[in-house]
């Protein structure tokens, strides 16, 4: 298609780029970003990812796309690292099946966290449920390999998808996020409450972290913070933005 080939050529002419979301903690200090890839084309305009990921994965382009994401997403992190009040900061990846599926990810990881000189520590995986479904065995074996290199591991818009439960003891997830579809009327459908307040008792138990996403309002916030979520992320918080525009301690670390 039109938008295949352009995304290719956007890809080459350095056209893509990422914005970031910070992830808070319970005192609203920016603990993580989330990398959002967003493709600023010379007469589309600023297109989002919604517009681009499906086509990218269904032609394969996504392995190129999501190399230059990690590429891109690793270099920010070496940057913070050497600067004392964005030292600790993670940085989240979004993956796409197709891209977690592909025989060499681990190699794509491991390698641009060599070439980069980032910290895998600080270096965190967004899977979807939806992924997890593939081959468990492959799964297992490519994210235990990742989290003994030091990568974490987040499920992303979780509750959405199918995965079982078993999956959350057999992976070695570091955390889960509460999907924004539950967040959004959390305060007014009980039943969202109740969702919101099992997924952070399953990560109490489990021992995984919970981000809870799609924060729009002081009142949510409070409210989640009342069930015992203690990290954020949100329009109340920060939308995605340009590295230039992210509030962090230091004003120099972009
Ligand atoms: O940033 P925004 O809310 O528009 O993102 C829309 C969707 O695109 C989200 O589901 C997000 O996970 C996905 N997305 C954003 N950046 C990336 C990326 O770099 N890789 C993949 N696979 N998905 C992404
Ligand atoms: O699927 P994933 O969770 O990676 O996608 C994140 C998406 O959610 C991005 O497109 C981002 O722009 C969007 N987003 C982030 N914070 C909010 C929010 O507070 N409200 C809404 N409606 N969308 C949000
Ligand atoms: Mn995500
Ligand atoms: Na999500």
């Amino acid at each position: 298609t039109a938008l295949e080939s352009d995304l290719r050529l956007g890809l080459q002419r350095g056209e893509l780029l990422l914005h970031y979301q910070p992830v808070v903690d319970a005192h609203s200090r920016v603990v993580g970003v989330e990398a959002l890839v967003r493709w600023q084309h010379p007469q589309r305009g600023l297109v989002p990812p919604n517009a681009f990921i499906s086509i990218a994965e269904q032609t394969g382009l996504i392995l190129a796309l999501g190399g230059w994401v990690l590429d891109a997403a690793c270099r920010q992190l070496a940057f913070w690292s050497h600067r004392s009040a964005t030292a600790a900061l993670t940085v989240a990846v979004n993956v796409s099946a197709r891209q977690f599926r592909h025989p060499e990810f681990v190699e794509q990881v491991m390698d641009t966290v060599r070439r980069t000189q980032a910290s895998p520590q600080l270096l965190r995986l967004e899977l979807t449920e939806s992924l997890l479904l593939g081959d468990t065995q492959d799964t297992v074996r490519k994210m235990g390999e990742l989290r003994e290199h030091g990568v974490q591991f987040s499920l992303d818009d979780f509750g959405t998808g199918y995965s079982s439960l078993s999956y959350l003891k057999l992976l070695p997830l570091e955390q889960l996020k509460i999907d924004q579809s539950f967040v959004r009327d959390v305060l007014t459908d009980p039943n969202d409450a109740a969702i919101a307040r099992t997924i952070l008792a399953l990560g109490q138990s489990l021992g995984l972290s919970v981000v809870a996403e799609g924060v729009e309002t002081a009142g949510q916030r409070d409210f989640l913070l009342q069930c015992g979520c203690t990290l954020f992320q949100g329009y109340l918080f920060s939308k995605p933005v340009p590295v230039e525009q992210l509030l962090l301690d230091d004003p120099a670390a972009h």
